[in-house]
């Protein structure tokens, strides 16, 4: 059967958020680029995989997806389930917690800080302090709460690793790239949380995939 397709440039922290599943789940897949410099999101071909005209698009044999985090889900429902705890109601109820916690407090303050300190300067752009100044606050309050559910569990869904885990890789690589890493370093729990992410070998790969040398 033919490779699951990801369209989209490795640049883009929701493309890359569907690599980190793809890879954990040790699924057979290609990344297709998409160029945005000739707007190549925005034509036929690229509306016809995704109706919004961005990326992450998805395509499994007739099955076409897109929205990240749907995809990371179906990756994972797929190849590796235990990322999900469906067998489990408690954990997978947990689970699902941690991933609406990432989708809209972690990478909702996440968000205008990496276009701030990322996209814009890359367009010639300034950056707005105040906007990066109020969302690090909001990201300081989601910490807090991790670092007290870490400080009792390894993982923030409990004591195994999930999908609400891996999602949070793509943009806290982003992060790492910006003056505002140092962040991490108040919450020790949450550090050490991050560190033994860093070491899995698909954060590794995709932390070299988004370098723009690679
Ligand atoms: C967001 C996709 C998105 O904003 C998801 O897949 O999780 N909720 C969606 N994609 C951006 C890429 S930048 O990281 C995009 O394609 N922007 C171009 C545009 O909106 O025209």
């Amino acid at each position: 059967m033919a490779p699951m397709k990801l369209y989209g440039a490795t640049v883009s922290w929701n493309v890359t958020r569907c690599v980190v599943a793809l890879e954990e789940a040790g699924a057979e897949y290609q990344i297709v680029p998409i160029d945005f410099a000739t707007a190549e999101h925005k034509s036929p071909d690229h509306l016809a995989r995704n109706p919004f005209g961005q990326v992450p698009a998805f395509q499994d044999g007739d099955l076409h997806l897109w929205e990240s985090r749907a995809i990371c889900k179906y990756v994972a429902r797929k190849h590796k389930p235990d990322l999900l705890r469906e067998g489990n109601l408690k954990e997978s109820a947990m689970m699902e917690v941690c991933l609406e916690v990432e989708a809209n407090q972690y990478t909702a303050a996440l968000n205008p800080i990496l276009y701030q300190c990322l996209v814009s300067p890359m367009f010639g752009g300034t950056t707005d302090q105040k906007v990066v100044e109020e969302n690090l606050e909001k990201l300081k309050k989601v910490l807090e709460v991790y670092e007290a559910r870490l400080a009792k569990h390894k993982y923030l869904a409990g004591d195994f690793l999930s999908l609400a885990d891996l999602n949070h890789v793509s943009v806290t690589l982003c992060l790492l790239a910006t003056p505002h890493a140092s962040v991490f370093d108040a919450y020790p729990h949450v550090k050490a949380w991050w560190d033994g992410l860093m070491a899995r070998p698909s954060v590794q790969k995709v932390a070299a995939l988004m370098k723009p040398s690679a």
